[in-house]
């Protein structure tokens, strides 16, 4: 493959950024607030009643223009509409890409090699609400005739962060008679840790995986299925405590499962954007049918303003360009993203998956390498417990580190005063973040000469406030497709596949070769090198007591 310079950044609104940026770098958001009273009202968005406040960024509304030329001249209105025709845009696999198929309504059609897939997606989610229903009902029962009242989801990666992080934010709206645990990690801790207080009478697993092939779920499923079976005794359980969701048929079937126990969904739909799918059934089961429905409409709420809405106040398209505007141009590494909402948080865990494995990319759709940067490092905790930690990096740090905070006007626990602390906390850091303390400021409050320099804040770092009422299953729908098509938005312009992941696929293979050398009774011929080699040879020596 070539390599070089690509046409991204050869282009002209590239360039006119270049030197605009020349301009902006020194300009204090403190003077471009001074000279326009308006500003803050003016750049934000009151859409789908998400409020966008981007006002406290590093740009001008010339930015904004170069940003949106951007746009324009890298094809993303044409990149959008090939993503909702079902076009093969993850080229290296040869897909179409169609997370916004699985909450299209019934009776949208949307084509995939000739056929209509919204059907089958309809199909799927009223097999699911039947299932779930049986459950939270009792209706299912276990082996032994005893009501579920546990559920444990067993996957990884895309299997895994999108349910629990999306169980955890609605936690307030699931069953709360029910248990619902995730396991992920090949790591025995976590299945032990999550079944030990469990009766396997009253447990259901549902195992999540797309290609029904991943270790570290197919060695918990095992573990689980030998678990259940110790207790119930008979190999027919498995078909009143198991069921899948997955691609592969055959696969499942080997395992044990009854087929009509499995829950389908299609290799359109990536790994990292399933929650929608039936990879969604446990988070279906906690909060009921009607609320994942609500998801779902919120998800297509947030897509139908991404396909139609004027980038100049399309949710997606502005935290997109704001975003690369700092990777580009300014230089920033990473992004952190900062829920103040308790419930929250797994959120930035499932954000650095999706936008890390979908943009985490160094060649073009091409092929080429890039000569520029992509996806940022993507972190956060919720508030405020980031602010007693590492909020003193994002202040007072050598580092430009943009931030997302997430904000709700109500709480879903509303006691005493704890929410208007937590929304004032979020105000306040951006306030400060902003505008800074100058040394002037510090010196008038009497500091010490010396001590002038350390509690100064030079401010100027920028943010995005997104300020909604309340958090709900709708407006989680929306927030997480909002920050789907941002990471679209980033990856169409950067021309790169946001949609495969060759750098997960490789540890799925790596460690298939190590395993038999750990455990093998005689030496094995090591052939890796000195390091790979010492270390494994150490473990071997350790891995048994004695
Ligand atoms: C997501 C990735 C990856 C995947 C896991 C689990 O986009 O492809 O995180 O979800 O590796 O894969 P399975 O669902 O096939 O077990």
């Amino acid at each position: 493959m070539t390599s070089g310079p690509t046409p991204l950044t050869q282009g002209a609104a590239w360039n006119a950024l270049r030197e605009h940026y020349e301009v902006i770098k020194a300009v204090h958001l403190r003077d471009l607030f001074a000279k326009d009273s308006g500003r803050g009202a003016r750049l934000a968005c009151d859409v789908e009643g998400i409020y966008l406040d981007y006002s406290k960024n590093r740009l001008t509304d010339d930015t904004l223009r170069l940003l949106l030329d951007l746009a324009d001249s890298a094809g993303l209105r044409a990149g959008i509409d090939a993503m909702f025709r079902g076009d093969k845009l993850n080229v290296t696999e040869n897909r179409a890409v169609l997370h916004v198929a699985l909450r299209a309504p019934a009776g949208a059609t949307i084509t995939v090699d000739g056929g209509n897939v919204v059907p089958k997606v309809h199909a799927v989610i009223e097999k699911m609400a039947g299932f779930a229903n049986r459950v939270r009902s009792g209706t299912w029962t276990g082996f032994t005739g005893n009501k579920i009242k546990n559920v444990v989801n067993i996957g990884i990666g895309g299997s895994d962060l999108g349910p629990v992080m999306a169980y955890e934010a609605l936690r307030v709206y699931s069953d709360r008679a029910l248990t619902v645990r995730f396991v992920s990690n090949v790591d025995a801790t976590d299945v032990a840790e999550s079944t030990r207080d469990l009766d396997p009478a009253e447990t259901l697993f549902i195992v999540c995986s797309k290609t029904f092939t991943t270790l570290e779920t197919l060695t918990n499923a095992q573990t689980a299925r030998a678990w259940c079976l110790r207790a119930l005794k008979s190999d027919q359980a498995v078909a009143r405590h198991f069921v899948a969701v997955s691609t592969n048929a055959g696969e499942v079937a080997k395992f044990g499962i009854d087929p009509a126990n499995m829950f389908e969904f299609w290799d359109w739909v990536g790994g990292r954007y399933s929650l929608p799918s039936a990879i969604g059934l446990s988070l279906m089961i906690a909060i009921g049918p009607e609320r994942f429905r609500e998801m779902l409409a919120g998800y297509h709420a947030m897509d139908e303003h991404f396909r139609t809405a004027p980038f100049d106040r399309n949710l997606p398209v502005l935290l997109g360009l704001i975003g690369l505007w700092y990777v580009n141009f300014f230089g920033a590494e990473s992004h952190a993203v900062l829920p103040y909402d308790h419930y929250l948080g797994r959120l930035s865990a499932y954000l650095q998956q999706l936008d890390m494995e979908s943009n985490g990319k160094r060649v073009d759709r091409d092929g080429r390498a890039v000569n520029y940067q992509t996806g940022p490092v993507i972190w956060g905790q919720p508030g405020t417990n980031g602010q007693h930690a590492y909020y003193q990096l994002i202040h007072q740090g050598t580092r430009l580190i943009p931030c997302d905070f997430i904000g709700f006007c109500r709480s879903l626990n509303p006691m005493g005063p704890h929410h208007d602390l937590l929304a004032s906390n979020l105000f306040a850091q951006t306030e400060a973040l902003a505008f800074g303390k100058t040394a002037a400021e510090v010196e008038a409050e009497g500091a010490s000469p010396a001590l002038v320099p350390h509690r100064t804040f030079p401010g100027n770092r920028p943010t995005n406030t997104i300020l909604v009422e309340q958090l709900t299953p709708e407006m989680l729908g929306k927030l997480i497709a909002l920050y789907e098509h941002k990471v679209f938005v980033q990856g169409t312009i950067w021309r790169i596949n946001s949609f495969d992941q060759w750098g997960v696929e490789l540890g799925k293979v790596l460690a298939n070769r190590i395993t038999p050398e750990l455990t093998s009774q005689t030496d094995p011929d090591l052939r890796h090198d000195s390091s790979t080699n010492a270390l494994i040879r150490r473990y071997r020596r350790l891995r048994l007591p004695g």
